[in-house]
């Protein structure tokens, strides 16, 4: 037996850990699944397996990986933990054995040199395969179907960092996945791997970028031409680990840069576009206009995770740490500074676009945001957000169009675009998205109509359980499954 989590927000109420590799076969919906959703949305959380050996943070979770897949108006829905070498030594012992986020000085010595990654933040597909990404160590490969977990994946050997961002971005007109690690030689050594995946999963060339500092790099910017590494001043130190501290704390002394690069180069043309410091955890989309970049992000003033406290003890500012709609626009033509412009006040995250329109100018952005004249429940109380609403951007111009509140003492998960067609039109499509039902304890997944989120769900579909709250998600077509699979097995 194990014995109970401990009362505190991050395991209780709505967030104590489901724990169970559930199927759920033909879930009851309500109105009517579009018969052109065919396909699978996949997501990837964390959940703890075991109680923490110490003071537990959310995002140390072990990866959980879930799937709705639309079939003929039908949903049938699965969630697996991922077994992570990690996850399996802890099974094993029936016990923690990792003693805090990123930090190995606490693990139990039975564990020394076991991978620690948790395989918790995102699901993504490439190539046929579908992963599930931490960005602490090296994907791990899931099999679509039955969930079950294939193994770490290095493309044939082929992959020399240590890490691999839990944010790919792959070109929806070459089909080419990009990505980096940072920490890439494992620790805290500050060097940066990046590395292009043809649209076939081979891996064709991989080199290091050093950054002006280490510092945690959530997700790049990838246009057309360019990459863009954003360093920002959330630090590591490895004597304060050594103390039983946090990996990182936030550093405001430090300014913001932005690394550029060519896309098709070798990394010797990177040039560093300074900022004041300020924090950023997700993109929505940039792009490569003549010699401007432009970056459209979620930006806060302070880091937004309250457990990556300042490192001069400042107490943490909850208006300060919300997440803004922002864009940053670098002229390459220039001085060495990147500009900010506000689209939007209110706090955000979780920004996602039409995704066939990735890396080129584009309209339609959709994120979460709280809505100040409704109740905002949790969500993700445990970073100190809480959503209560989506809306749909029109980025032409950095405007709210319409937005849709998700319902009293419930809060809404990452949005997932999925296209009318293959050749549908920018932003014809539905929106799939987890909303889970506080004083239910339950979670819906709701279809809208991209084009009128207000107008409020198409359909529903309803779980009898909480769906874990998860990070990241993808939308699989049943032809790509089909094609990855080459025989149709479904999930009877
Ligand atoms: C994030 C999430 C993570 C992590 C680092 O959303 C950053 C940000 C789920 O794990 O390890
Ligand atoms: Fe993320």
């Amino acid at each position: 037996m194990t014995h109970p989590f401990p009362d505190v927000p991050t395991f209780s109420g709505f967030d104590w850990p489901v724990r169970a590799d559930a199927d759920i076969y033909d879930l009851e919906i309500v109105g009517e699944i579009p018969r052109e959703l065919n396909g699978t949305f996949y997501r990837c959380g964390p959940e703890h397996q075991y109680p923490p050996m110490r003071d537990g943070v959310f995002i140390d979770g072990d990866g959980v990986i879930s799937m709705f897949r639309f079939e003929d108006g039908h949903v049938d829905f699965r969630t697996r933990f991922v077994r992570t070498e990690r996850f399996l030594a802890e099974r094993k012992a029936r016990r923690s054995l990792f003693g805090g986020y990123r930090n190995p000085y606490l693990d139990d010595p039975a564990v020394a040199g076991v991978e620690r990654g948790t395989a918790n933040t995102t699901a993504f597909w490439h190539a046929g395969r579908l992963f599930a990404l931490k960005e602490d160590s090296r994907p791990m490969e899931i099999d679509p179907d039955t969930l079950a977990t294939r193994g770490r994946w290095d493309y044939g050997g082929k992959l020399h960092s240590k890490t691999a961002t839990a944010h790919p971005e792959i070109d929806p007109r070459t089909g080419e996945l990009f990505m980096h690690g940072f920490f890439s030689r494992g620790g805290i050594a500050p060097e940066i791997a990046y590395w292009v995946v043809d649209q076939d999963g081979g891996l064709v060339r991989e080199f290091e970028v050093t950054p002006p500092y280490a510092s945690m790099i959530h997700d790049i910017a990838v246009t057309g031409e360019h990459i863009v590494f954003p360093v920002m001043p959330t630090t590591p130190d490895d004597r304060r680990m050594r103390r039983g501290g946090p990996i990182f704390q936030w550093d405001d002394s430090l300014p913001s840069y932005l690394g550029v690069m060519r896309r098709d180069g070798d990394g010797s043309d990177i040039r560093w576009f300074k900022g004041p410091p300020q924090w950023m955890y997700h993109i929505m989309n940039a792009w490569t206009d003549g010699g401007h970049i432009h970056i459209d992000c979620c930006v806060s003033e302070i880091q937004s995770f309250p457990f990556f406290t300042d490192i001069n003890g400042k107490l943490y500012e909850p208006t300060r740490a919300r997440p803004k709609l922002t864009r940053w626009s670098i002229d390459l033509n220039g001085p060495d500074e990147f500009t900010s412009t506000r689209f939007f006040d209110r706090q955000c995250e979780y920004p996602r676009v039409d995704d066939r329109f990735q890396m080129a100018p584009y309209r339609h952005g959709y994120l979460l945001f709280t809505d100040p004249d409704r109740r905002a429940e949790a969500t993700t109380r445990r970073s100190g957000q809480a959503f209560n609403s989506i809306a749909r951007f029109d980025m032409t111009s950095g405007t709210l169009v319409e937005s849709w509140f998700v319902g009293e003492a419930s809060a809404p998960m990452e949005p997932q675009f999925v296209p009318r067609s293959d050749d549908a039109p920018e932003g014809s499509g539905w929106i799939l998205m987890v909303v889970n039902r506080y004083a239910e304890g339950r979670s819906d997944l709701v279809v809208l109509d991209a084009q009128n989120l207000a107008q409020g769900p198409v359909a529903i579909a309803k779980l009898s359980l909480r769906a874990r709250a998860a990070f990241h998600g993808c939308w699989v077509s049943a032809a790509q499954l089909q094609a990855a699979r080459g025989v149709d097995q479904g999930m009877r």
